[in-house]
């Protein structure tokens, strides 16, 4: 259950959500000044203006400032007309990348571990009428005790460089919307739901987490305002005749709206969007509905020009209807969790989404694709410096995701990690109490998995079985004989027969297949890096994939070309995008339309 009002923010009759987006104050802190010098309640020193949400590393025109790496410091005006008796505020960031301790008017106010899920701070008694400082020191280092896994490097001015083992660049900042957010004293703090679905009727069991000692009364509403189905009681079933459930890409949400009730005075009330529909895994199925979905879509980046990880409903509709001309239906929230906006949209577009945290790097390179290609494999459990400490910060991602994400009907499952090292005991130990957690936690009890890359091979791989379907990462033809399609379809297939030996009765999902990709590349005959390429590989993989009745999905990494670290093997960036950065289609995109229009 949430803590503190974390419910995405609204605003009605009773609670209020202010929006604090817009162009904010912002310094760089190399020194760590900023807490002795009390920076948060004298102000900033010397700030310079930095737009709200973004990354803030692509507006700068210096690369010290593109590639900072340390404390840096944003902070902005409130300014409350009143301060209502009985009321509580809260500050609330969609997030704030990596780390961040929130002052208001200098006075310490919360403080969060990990970037991509919401930070929430009580300000009640702090706030006062008119104009409040808000502050917040936040930082972007990496480490390995905290994901994603990393370490800081020196450079030789001394300044510190982010080293991510992992293939995207470390953008940081406050990369989400922030709201002021007023609920009532006691208020509704959050809401669980579950589905049964029965011939021409729906059940949904919810459950009310709410303050106070009132009635809670719980309302269905149908697209058109009409009230389909009411309860009362913190707990209890709604009961829905002839339902319109949510299919993929055929969505259908109804309005829930939560009331707590003193007498015939309402006092608080939530409305939310839900989707009716079930999810499940049978045997080598993935079902919505009780109905087989073949999963077509991508691994995706919060990832554009300028505004770098920062949310953009922009960008994110131009994502949705891309997606949609191609006939895709899902995508994988690579490499964590994103804005709040893309699940709405999500929900209402009818696209599955598999929600990742951030357990990405355990693994000690960022290139472990080339280096499974070549056979080797790197260690992490072994010798990680405090794995306890760690794995509190990934079950701590893993609660917070589920909790924000749980009452979504595009949320299909749940991904624990994306390529970790999971050879060794040390490992499965690691790995089995996060699976546990995440199935304790959901309230739908949806399908748990984590991804695979090639040296968790079948042999060695203790973790798999851990999971409800499999997904794998896989370039054969790229990492693995690359520039000869016959040959790594051969070795492709060789690995696929020896899966398919164990009959292990579960889907599998491929979760990365792809090449790096010029928009501007040309060959005939085809070689990598080349247009060509792309398409001839994709159909080679298809040809794979359709062998196999228990590959039950394909999402191409990636949606679009993304920005990485520098390095010999990354041309301004990760090109395995069917679309460019910016949203235009390469030639494979076509070839991927195509199949998925009928299959
Ligand atoms: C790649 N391969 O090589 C991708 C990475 C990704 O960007 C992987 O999961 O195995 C990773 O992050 O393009």
């Amino acid at each position: 259950m949430l803590n503190f009002s974390e419910l995405y923010p609204v605003s009605n009759e009773i609670r209020q959500a202010q929006l604090l987006d817009g162009l904010w104050r912002f310094q760089f802190d190399p020194q760590e000044a900023g807490e002795k010098e009390q920076w948060a309640a004298r102000g900033l020193p010397a700030p310079i203006s930095m737009p709200v949400p973004a990354s803030f590393a692509d507006v700068f025109t210096e690369a010290w400032q593109r590639d900072y790496c340390g404390d840096f410091w944003y902070e902005t005006d409130v300014y409350a007309q009143e301060i209502r008796p009985g009321q509580r505020y809260f500050i609330r960031f969609g997030s704030v990348t990596h780390r961040c301790r929130v002052y208001m008017n200098g006075v310490p106010a919360a403080e969060h571990e990990g970037g991509f899920l919401p930070v929430v701070a009580e300000v009640t008694a702090l706030l006062r009428p008119g104009r409040n400082l808000l502050s917040v020191k936040a930082n972007n280092e990496l480490n390995e005790t905290s994901i994603p896994c990393g370490t800081v490097l020196r450079r030789a001015d001394g300044s510190k460089q982010a080293a991510g083992y992992f293939d995207f660049f470390n953008y940081s900042g406050i990369h989400r919307s922030v709201c002021l957010v007023r609920t009532p004293e006691e208020a509704i703090q959050d809401y669980d739901l579950t589905y049964r679905l029965e011939e021409n009727r729906a059940f949904i069991n919810y459950s009310v987490d709410a303050e106070g000692d009132y009635g809670v009364c719980v309302e269905l509403r149908d697209r058109d305002g009409a009230l389909v189905a009411s309860a009362q009681g913190k707990t209890g079933e709604l009961i829905v005749e002839n339902p319109r459930l949510w299919q993929v890409r055929n969505a259908y949400l109804y309005t829930l709206t939560v009331l707590l009730k003193k007498g015939a005075q309402t006092v608080d009330r939530y409305d939310g969007k839900i989707g009716i529909r079930t999810v499940a895994i049978e045997n080598e199925k993935i079902l919505v509905n009780g109905q087989p979905v073949y999963l077509k879509g991508f691994g995706k980046h919060e990832d554009a020009d300028i505004i770098g990880r920062g949310f953009s409903y922009a960008v994110a509709k131009r994502d949705f209807e891309c997606m949609k001309w191609l006939n895709a239906n899902c995508f994988r929230t690579s490499h964590y969790p994103y804005a709040e906006e893309w699940y709405r949209m999500a929900d209402e577009e009818g696209f599955l989404i598999i929600d990742e945290v951030p357990g990405v790097g355990m693994m000690r390179s960022i290139a472990n694709f080339l280096a499974s290609g070549a056979g080797k494999s790197n260690g992490f459990f072994g010798d990680c410096p405090d794995v306890n400490l760690l794995l509190k910060n990934h079950k701590a991602a893993v609660e917070e995701m589920i909790r924000r994400d749980k009452n979504h009907p595009s949320v299909l499952g749940w991904s624990i990690f994306n390529e970790a090292e999971t050879i060794t005991q040390a490992s499965h130990d690691y790995f089995a109490p996060l699976f546990d957690l995440a199935r304790e936690i959901d309230p739908q009890h949806r399908p748990v998995t984590g991804v695979l890359e090639k040296t968790s091979s079948l042999d060695r791989c203790q973790c798999y079985p851990l999971m409800d379907f499999i997904c794998l990462n896989r370039y054969y033809g790229w990492y693995i004989s690359g520039g000869d399609l016959k040959g790594a379809e051969a070795q492709f297939i060789e690995e696929m027969d020896q899966w398919a030996e164990k009959n292990l009765r579960v889907p599998f999902v491929f979760t990365e297949f792809g090449t790096d990709t010029l928009d501007t590349l040309h060959k005939l005959p085809s070689v990598m890096w080349s247009q060509e390429y792309q398409s001839e590989y994709m159909d080679m993989n298809f040809s794979v994939f359709d062998r196999y009745a228990f590959v039950q999905g394909e999402l191409a990494w990636n949606f679009a070309d993304f920005q990485t670290g520098q390095g010999v093997f990354r041309v301004n960036g990760n090109k395995k995008g069917l679309f460019t950065r910016a949203r235009q289609p390469k030639d494979a995109a076509y070839t991927m339309k195509k199949r998925w229009e009928v299959k």
